[in-house]
């Protein structure tokens, strides 16, 4: 299996870091969706990093549906998610606000970076800005009334807050102030001393 895309992606950087967390071997090759669009076109048309090349040839997308697919082919019985419900529904809610924060971070550093400052609507900005602080205060929640859970680093929950908080740092630092969010910094800085997140760094031209 080949796993596409660059690791400054958090969608790509959750697929790499859970796979080598389930033992699932596969080649990461390093394609940009931009400074490389052609070459990740003829891997993939749709030009969406993840992709997955599966062994027979057939192109997966979407991270947590390529997630889905390698734990029930590929898995060996491992799991990255609670076998309890209850838990479950925690780690799901974690997973989705994580999610949500990847993609309002896309969307401001979309906005800011390839639109011209001429065709740039600062109503749509502040819509998105909001909805990012909004999943990052209830993913500081989740992690607070979760410490036991999140202790954890065998945990898509864990793995996906971990990945998201980096990415947002990395590019929108100001706009997530870090002081106001305690336990992901403390998380993040433990997620990211562990040796799936040091294999898998997030280096890249930007998204
Ligand atoms: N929901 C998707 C989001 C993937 C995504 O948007 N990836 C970005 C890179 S961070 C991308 O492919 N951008 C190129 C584009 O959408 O044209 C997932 O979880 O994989």
């Amino acid at each position: 299996m080949r796993l596409i895309g660059m690791l400054d992606s958090p969608y790509v950087r959750r697929v790499a870091i859970s796979l080598a967390h389930l033992g699932v071997p596969f080649e990461h090759e390093s394609v940009s969706v931009f400074s490389t669009f052609e070459k990740f076109r003829g891997i993939n048309p749709v030009v969406k990093a993840p992709s997955l090349v599966c062994d027979d040839g057939e192109v997966l997308m979407d991270s947590s549906l390529i997630l889905q697919f390698i734990e029930a082919a590929k898995g060996n019985g491992n799991s990255l998610w609670s076998p309890n419900p209850g838990v479950l529904q925690h780690e799901i809610r974690a997973v989705g606000l994580a999610l949500a924060a990847c993609e309002k971070t896309v969307q401001i550093v979309y906005e800011r970076n390839l639109r011209p400052a001429s065709a740039q609507y600062e109503p749509w900005v502040e819509r998105v800005r909001g909805q990012l602080l909004a999943a990052y205060a209830g993913l500081e929640r989740e992690v607070q009334a979760r410490r036991s859970a999140f202790a954890q680093a065998r945990s898509q929950a864990s793995i996906t807050t971990a990945v998201a908080w980096q990415f947002t740092q990395s590019l929108l630092a100001p706009v997530v102030p870090a002081k106001d969010y305690p336990a992901l910094v403390e998380l993040s800085a433990r997620m990211e001393r562990t040796p799936e997140f040091l294999k898998y760094p997030p280096d890249g031209p930007g998204v």
